[in-house]
């Protein structure tokens, strides 16, 4: 099924909305990811799964107004780097919501990835919009819906996918493992804290 239009428009889904412009950034994309890759103070957090602490298979950072809550544990910000600012101001003028917050994440190679979730904590709001622009190889982005419902979107350089209504709610969302060899991918899901967190 075709997801997008151009113009691009939000599509109703089983509880949720999504907007998908698979070309919404392609001019800049190539630059955006060689200066992000560059710039953005990367950083190796670990997890706990199954009791045992392990790196989480990606790098990332968590830029903005305030520290961000989330997986049990508060990732404190860095501070905006005029780039990410800039992109911050686009995607707003697009979502017509404006964003203080953005979860970057580097995926080295396609063993890099992130698990099912929700972006679902208290401090977003009731139904967050979630924003996320991806940079480098394309990857398959999976959501699945509480009654079983699956939907699966090709992640492409340069495109924006937001999230709204009450998905978060109702639909999980993953990125899975691919081919090792995929390249770097980085992306920037932005978001709306509603208040400050320590
Ligand atoms: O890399 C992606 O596209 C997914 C990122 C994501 O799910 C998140 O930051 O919550």
């Amino acid at each position: 099924m075709q997801l997008w239009t151009d113009p691009p428009q939000w599509l109703a889904l089983n509880q949720g909305r999504l907007l998908w412009w698979p070309t919404a950034f392609a001019e800049e994309a190539d630059s955006w990811q060689q200066r992000l890759a560059a710039e953005v103070p990367w950083q190796q957090h670990r997890l706990t799964l199954f009791g045992r602490e392990r790196d989480e298979p990606r790098l990332s950072c968590w830029m903005g107004e305030g520290g961000y809550r989330y997986s049990g544990k508060t990732r404190l910000p860095v501070p905006w780097h005029p780039l990410v600012r800039d992109i911050a101001d686009r995607v707003g003028a697009i979502c017509e919501q404006s964003f203080n917050g953005v979860l970057l994440n580097l995926y080295r190679h396609g063993q890099d990835s992130m698990g099912w979730h929700a972006d679902n904590e208290a401090v977003l709001g009731v139904n967050p919009m979630i924003a996320s622009v991806s940079l480098g190889a394309s990857r398959r982005f999976v959501l699945r819906h509480s009654s079983g419902e699956r939907r699966q979107l090709m992640l492409s350089h340069g495109s924006l996918l937001v999230m709204a209504g009450e998905m978060q709610h109702h639909w999980q969302h993953a990125l899975p493992k691919m081919a090792a060899s995929e390249g770097a991918r980085i992306n920037l899901t932005f978001r709306l804290l509603k208040h400050s967190q320590p």
